[in-house]
């Protein structure tokens, strides 16, 4: 590989909870609302993963260790801002406003979970590799289009960045100054296939050079610089100043999905080690015992706020209305593709059959 600069990782909060930059840590009030909702998702995600192992759960894309890298760049945005997710991003939309209800729903095929609230500017979540990068960047076209004063983020694994896609989002955004933040989750894995072997170069924020726009490599597991690098990608976007990609360095500490098992390719360590040393909850949490504004009764307190809300989320969804069968073919389209009305009148055919059998 030809020589290149060494870009450095942003970071604000050490792992061991000691602060880099003072001057660019914010009011503690924020800092509390991140640690808040990190302490949140990932209770979210923890549950969802035992209640996958209790067959209660369909299959589930787990983003516990990501939390800092989601919550402090959905934690970004407004409402009236955008965002077109993906499968790994739930931690991202509850922190952007959607339901846990929903996302229960959602991950466990419930049509309901799929319809995008009326509340929400949140895209379906997508599934098929990349794809959301161009509807992040025609989201953003629109806006700009429009005249109004809204981004849209969207969020890609490292190894999606291998995909065509990515470059058609990243390029057509770039190239049109639409107010659009791409965030790259770099956690280490596609699966079983390793960073090392998926392309070439180190940082994948250096592709950023490559299409014009500003690239940052921020610490991912720090969600003081997260949400630091974020917003300023999100107000410059608003300001007019076109789209910014940014790589996030973090980790995946657990399977695929619920329907993997990392053994088969790598060891136990590599997750240890994170979850021992480079934890995103804890070094926020130490900090702001250190700072004399949190302590354990107030983890006390958020904890059974977390436990209580998850609670009534997963009563609500578990007591959800059986859904019509047609609504499976519902919430994509305002205008439905002659197939999917052909498959209407397939699906309408088997629900007359069963009625009358
Ligand atoms: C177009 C396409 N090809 C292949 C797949 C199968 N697939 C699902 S997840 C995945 C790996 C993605 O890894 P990465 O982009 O790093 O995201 P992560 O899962 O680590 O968040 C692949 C290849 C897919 N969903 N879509
Ligand atoms: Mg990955």
């Amino acid at each position: 590989m030809p020589e290149l600069y060494a870009p450095e990782m942003f970071q604000i909060l050490a792992p061991d909870g000691t602060v880099n930059k003072p001057e660019l840590v914010p009011d503690m009030e924020t800092v509390e609302k991140l640690y808040r909702q990190m302490v949140r998702v990932r209770f979210f995600d923890d549950r969802l993963a035992s209640l996958a192992k209790q067959n209660k759960m369909g299959t589930y894309a787990l983003f516990g260790g990501q939390e800092a890298s989601q919550v402090g760049s959905a934690m970004a945005l407004k409402p009236g801002d955008y965002i077109a997710p993906m499968y790994r991003s739930t931690g991202a939309c509850i922190a952007f406003g959607w339901e846990p209800r929903l996302a229960i729903m959602y991950w466990r095929g419930h049509p309901e979970g799929w319809r995008i609230p009326d509340h929400l500017n949140m895209l379906p979540i997508i599934i098929d590799i990349g794809a959301q990068f161009p509807h992040a960047a025609g989201v953003a076209m629109g806006l700009k289009m429009q005249g109004k004063p809204n981004v849209a983020m969207s969020w890609i694994g490292e190894g999606g960045t291998s995909q065509g896609d990515f470059h058609a989002g990243v390029n057509w955004a770039a190239a049109t100054d639409s107010p659009a933040v791409f965030i790259i989750e770099n956690n280490g894995w596609a699966i079983s296939v390793p960073r090392a072997v998926q392309s070439k170069v180190d940082y994948l924020m250096r592709r950023a050079d490559g299409y014009g726009i500003p690239g940052y490599l921020v610490d991912g597991n720090d969600v003081l610089a997260v949400h630091h690098i974020a917003s300023k990608a999100v107000e410059d976007a608003r300001a007019g100043k076109g789209a910014s990609l940014i790589e996030q360095m973090t980790y995946r500490i657990r399977p695929h999905t619920t329907g993997d098992d990392p053994k088969a390719y790598r060891t136990e360590d590599e997750a240890n080690d994170y979850i021992t040393n480079k934890a995103p909850i804890d070094r926020v949490r130490k900090f702001m015992t250190d700072q004399k504004v949190w302590d354990e009764d107030r983890e006390a307190a958020l904890k059974l706020e977390v436990e209580t809300e998850f609670a009534a989320s997963l009563e609500a969804a578990d007591n959800a209305p059986t859904p019509d069968p047609r609504a499976l073919l519902e919430y994509a389209m305002v205008n439905p593709a002659p197939h999917l009305l052909r498959q209407r009148e397939i699906l309408e055919q088997r629900i007359k059959a069963v009625e009358h059998a």
